[in-house]
């Protein structure tokens, strides 16, 4: 994508609190991570979980990554990264990766703010970004995200009971809704026959703030060694800012015997440490 047309994206977010990219991704990344999530969904007779936030008729799962090296396209992909890249910066981290498979029948998820935890005072820079891959339609019928406009400037998360208006982030299969992690939304609710919707939810947090999904745990030592450096930069296999996350001083990195991490994480040492260098 070219710096203008990024620009212009990025304003819209910066008014908007979220914008839409059509035609992010291609047909063949678009077919080989459909046949993922329905093998998977298959393999581990992924069922409904059962609760508002997790929904009643959507099939949900977490921490993609270990589960197929076909989502490992979606953090890095040239497209998307940038937008998390700006909106936090480019030390920031992969905080999650979910697929959301909306079935029929589906009613709407609460209102939220994706960064709500965060107990700093609204309104406020992004704590996360967030950003909703389509892998079907998103029709207002099927579950497309329902977004407030704007709300990411609002002083307050989305209280019980409170009534605002919000819009479908209707969109076509291979568009991405890019979401400012304080903007309000919930996943839609799908009032078709037998229309499924499948949205991957992949969310990128502030480098110094805890990932949703653990990706210490969650990634095997060898997996995280085959990695793309910078997908294992943002699933947080190397220091913060030189510093953060460190192992008796050292990158986590090298406890993964990745050559090409360690490397990364000394030279952030180097030239990355305030404290040292001043
Ligand atoms: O499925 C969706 O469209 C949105 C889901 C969502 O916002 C969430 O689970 O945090
Ligand atoms: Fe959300």
């Amino acid at each position: 994508m070219d710096s203008a047309t990024l620009s212009g994206y990025l304003e819209t977010i910066e008014d908007q609190g979220y914008c839409i990219v059509e035609d992010a991704v291609d047909e063949d990344l678009m077919r080989k991570i459909r046949n993922a999530v329905t093998r998977l969904e298959d393999e581990n007779d992924v069922q409904p979980r059962g609760n508002r936030a997790e929904g009643f008729a959507t099939k949900r799962m977490y921490n993609l990554l270990a589960k197929d090296e076909v989502f490992w396209e979606l953090p890095v992909h040239p497209n998307i990264l940038p937008f998390a890249e700006h909106l936090l910066d480019e030390e920031c981290l992969l905080s999650g990766t979910t697929c959301m498979h909306i079935g029929p029948g589906e009613v709407h998820q609460g209102l939220h703010s994706d960064d709500g935890l965060v107990s700093v005072r609204r309104p406020r820079i992004p704590f996360m970004v967030t950003t909703i891959w389509a892998f079907t339609d998103f029709t207002e019928e099927n579950g497309a995200t329902r977004i407030v406009p704007g709300s990411h400037k609002f002083d307050h998360e989305p209280r019980k009971g409170e009534k605002v208006d919000h819009v479908p982030a209707e969109m076509k299969a291979g568009s991405v809704l890019i979401v400012n992690g304080g903007t309000w939304h919930c996943g839609g609710a799908n009032n078709t026959q037998d229309e499924w919707r499948l949205g991957v939810s992949v969310q990128y947090c502030q480098g110094y703030l805890r990932q949703q999904q653990n990706q210490y745990y969650s990634l095997r030592p060898e997996v995280v060694k085959a990695m793309p450096e910078r997908l294992a930069a943002l699933c947080g296999f190397t220091l913060y800012k030189g510093i953060m996350g460190h192992v008796d001083g050292e990158s986590p990195g090298r406890f993964l015997g990745a050559d090409s991490s360690d490397e990364i994480a000394y030279a952030a040492m180097r030239t990355k440490n305030g404290v040292a260098e001043s």
